[in-house]
């Protein structure tokens, strides 16, 4: 099985956290699959570090820098960058098949039987289920295939602007040619179905395999209280119905992907988005978290180390508006 591999996608260090949630959700799902993660320049070096604790490759794509097809594609389409990323997938020719999941998938139990299927398989889209949804798919590395997906592009361009949009294009007799190309929708669940029929996910909600938080808001872009377990702010999505996809999210980025990146981030401040308050008393785990500004009396001098700690108030004293202030006073 070496030469088959899981493939995700970061572009920046949000996305490199759902990556992290991704792979750790992978391995406890006891994958026999090589994974690889592809990044983009903008992801930092602690975070690097800390996808290859969970990946057997980390590759840096630099579109830019790539000198290739793909620069001169880019500069005709300077807009699509992403997508020219995320199609650099097919160019990972020492795997003989592989699947790619988008960052903000998470997996719920083992899904080694997708290397059954072959290229392309993927589950419908379903805002316009003649269309697949490309956060999960199976594909045959091939720099042919590449060449000519990245022609594609540069010609046609892409019908939403997005990997989606080209793909859909390039494999355009998926919705016709072979229905076992298209894989179950529990593949693929997004929020937005649970929304718009609830009855069948009620039914078979249960089977789900991959979860896709589908949308603009994604699981790191809410906050969650580790001493309650809960994620904070998000009566507004349409997960309220069945918050615990978040919450296994949630559950596996505060416990395992959190003390790492405090590790990796050693003095450096690191936000991670969980709020903990008084964790000293109740040792209930090694999480160190922003103080909350109900704690903005403390005396300077204990400011001062918790700041160290890595425990910096970002809400608060220690906000960006805060610290700009202090450094426009001493320049003025
Ligand atoms: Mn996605």
């Amino acid at each position: 099985m070496a030469d088959q591999a899981f493939v995700t996608l970061a572009t920046n260090d949000n996305y490199a956290k759902g990556a992290m949630v991704l792979g750790k959700s992978l391995r406890n799902h006891k994958t026999s699959r090589k994974l690889v993660a592809l990044i983009g320049p903008h992801v930092t070096e602690p975070a690097r570090e800390v996808l290859r604790k969970f990946y057997d490759e980390v590759r840096l794509v630099d579109v830019l820098d790539s000198g290739d097809t793909a620069h001169l594609a880019l500069m005709k389409r300077p807009d699509l960058g992403v997508t020219f990323t995320k199609l650099h997938c097919w160019t990972l020719t020492h795997y003989t098949k592989c699947v790619f999941m988008d960052a903000d998938t998470l997996v719920l139990s083992n899904v080694d039987e997708l290397f059954d299927r072959e290229e392309l398989s993927a589950a419908p889209d379903p805002g316009w289920p003649d269309c697949f949804n490309s956060g999960v798919f199976v594909f045959q590395p091939s720099n042919e295939t590449y060449e000519k997906l990245l022609q594609r592009c540069t010609d046609n361009g892409s019908f939403d602007g997005g990997d989606q949009g080209v793909l859909n294009s390039f494999f355009s007799n998926w919705a016709t040619a072979d229905i076992a190309k298209h894989l179950p929708f529990i593949y693929n669940l997004s929020s937005i179905a649970i929304y718009s029929y609830l009855p069948a996910f009620k039914q078979y909600g249960g089977d789900a395999k991959v979860v896709h938080f589908l949308g603009k808001v994604k699981p790191w872009n809410y906050s969650y209280d580790a001493k309650t377990r809960s994620v904070k702010g998000h009566s507004q999505d349409p997960s309220t119905l069945h918050p615990n996809y978040l919450l296994k999210w949630w559950d596996i980025y505060s416990s395992v992907v959190v003390p790492l990146m405090k590790a990796e981030y050693g003095s450096q401040a690191f936000f991670s988005g969980c709020d903990e308050p008084d964790e000293m008393h109740e040792g209930m785990s090694q999480i160190h978290v922003s103080t909350p500004p109900s704690h903005a009396d403390i005396s300077s001098e204990e400011r001062k180390q918790k700041w160290e700690q890595g425990q910096a108030d970002y809400m608060g004293m220690d906000s960006f508006d805060n610290i700009q202030r202090k450094l426009d006073s001493f320049l003025n």
